[in-house]
């Protein structure tokens, strides 16, 4: 059974691998995803270390100047209505001189998996008793470099005020794209004018209504011609943009990010400075999210820059200081009992014990909308291995299980995600960091 759900995972990364890159699924997503590909790196790793480091290399490729990551690397060779909105709208490379012309990309930002994914790399060459020398140990310096340009793009443009949380531009650049935490502050963006746009996104799923409405696109796009103002100036977009909220789980992955950096910095033997500069980060960000954190709400809540108010939502997000590498022993408790309770896993009519996007039943949860109620893999995992690294190994294997259960059901198809109490697959089939996860997990539950 074990060895089936593997082999599925497998043939699901080979079928969206595209060379030296892997598209998010094989319709709904035909480009170049920034925390997909970190994630898909983390699960190459236990396949074929080299393609995993192409992986990350081909994203990186298309790092801006400033050291920003961009969201979406086109593919120049799939159809121009392939994906909406595609590299016209954006207009980056004729907007600032900052951004990547070849390949074309976004002018938004991800979370930054992708030292995670370059740390499994990592792990699985050492692993294999290779000394500091070995030969992919080149391949990763010149990765982690560029990583540490992405982290100091973070750092000094997305925290201007040393806050120890990063400001997002758009609900895009969670990646939890219509989650319920972005409600407030949506409301309050007055939309101007947009050029007329056709989503193309809706010809792939079955329902509609497992994706983003109307009204959300049409903020989401509105928010883009915002950006193009502020000519993806971050300075600007601090001064002018109408959606900036301090996100959570963002800067919660950054802590992390830091931390499983300064080990690959270690074996690489970088200079201390750098050490040092990757663990004041990881504490930065640390504490910024564990003041967030509300004990009698249970969660921590995201911050909506624009009112200075946390945005008070239950989801998933909530749980962010479990991926924090230095989260309190007590806050850690609580967390998991919270994660654990019926709100999140704990639910009895969840079709397995893993965490629901958003708590059934609060405002702003739909069973079957996207971010705001379905479960995603991916979500667990990242869970799953904040539990890891804090030492609780039983709670972390339970969620694993869980997780794997869900894809183990008949017709799970490696699923972008799925309903919570049927267990049905919504959004795409076959969808790569599903299956890259999956693959992480099973190598680390036997
Ligand atoms: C989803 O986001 C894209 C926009 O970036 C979309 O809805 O069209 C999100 O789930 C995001 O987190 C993910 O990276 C992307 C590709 O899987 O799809």
């Amino acid at each position: 059974m074990t060895v089936d759900l593997r082999d599925g995972a497998v043939a699901v990364l080979r079928l969206n691998d595209l060379g030296g890159w892997t598209k998010p699924a094989p319709r709904l997503y035909p480009h170049i995803w920034s925390w997909d590909s970190g994630l898909i790196a983390a699960g190459l790793a236990h396949l074929d270390p080299d393609r995993a480091l192409r992986e990350l290399e081909t994203l990186f490729a298309a790092q801006w100047r400033d050291g920003r990551v961009p969201h979406i690397v086109y593919d120049p060779s799939a159809p121009p209505d392939a994906y909406f909105p595609g590299p016209d709208r954006w207009a980056c490379a004729a907007i600032t001189d900052v951004a990547c012309a070849t390949p074309a990309t976004s002018g938004l930002v991800q979370p930054p998996v992708h030292a995670i994914g370059l740390w499994r790399i990592w792990q699985r060459v050492a692993q294999n008793g290779q000394a500091p020398d070995a030969p992919e140990r080149s391949r990763i310096e010149a990765l982690y470099r560029r990583m540490l340009d992405w982290h100091r793009y973070l750092a000094a443009h997305r925290d201007p005020d040393g806050s120890g949380l990063l400001t997002i531009y758009h609900p895009w650049e969670s990646g939890t794209d219509n989650s319920p935490r972005w409600d407030p502050p949506l409301a309050n963006v007055v939309v101007g004018a947009v050029p007329s746009y056709t989503r193309r996104d809706l010809a792939h799923v079955a329902d509609p209504s497992h994706r983003p409405t109307d009204a959300e696109y049409d903020r989401f796009m509105w928010l883009i011609e915002s950006l193009k103002r502020a000519r993806y100036d971050d300075a600007e977009a601090h001064r002018q943009h109408p959606f900036l909220v301090k996100d959570l789980v963002f800067s919660a992955i950054l802590a992390t990010a830091n931390t499983v950096l300064e080990e690959v910095a270690a074996w690489l033997g970088r200079p201390e400075a750098e050490l040092a500069q990757l663990r004041a980060w990881a504490a930065r960000f640390s504490a910024g999210v564990l003041r967030q954190y509300d004990a009698s709400a249970g969660l921590a809540l995201d911050l909506d820059v624009r009112t200075g108010r946390p945005i008070q939502v239950r989801t998933w997000a909530g749980l962010a200081p479990l991926l924090l590498p230095e989260a309190p022993s007590d806050v850690v408790a609580a967390l998991v009992e919270r994660m654990v309770g019926p709100d999140f896993a704990g639910n009895p009519d969840l079709i397995v014990p893993a965490v629901p996007s958003t708590v059934p039943g609060s405002p702003g949860f739909d069973r079957r909308s996207y971010w705001r109620g379905p479960i995603w893999p991916i979500a667990n995992w990242l869970l799953w291995l904040g539990l890891v690294r804090h030492g609780r190994t039983a709670d972390a294997a339970a969620l694993a299980e869980a997780s794997l259960a869900l894809l183990r059901r008949p017709g799970a198809r490696f699923s972008e995600y799925f309903e919570p109490f049927s267990g049905e697959p919504l959004g795409s089939l076959d969808q790569s960091w599903t299956a890259a996860v999956a693959i992480d997990w099973l190598a680390a539950t036997p």
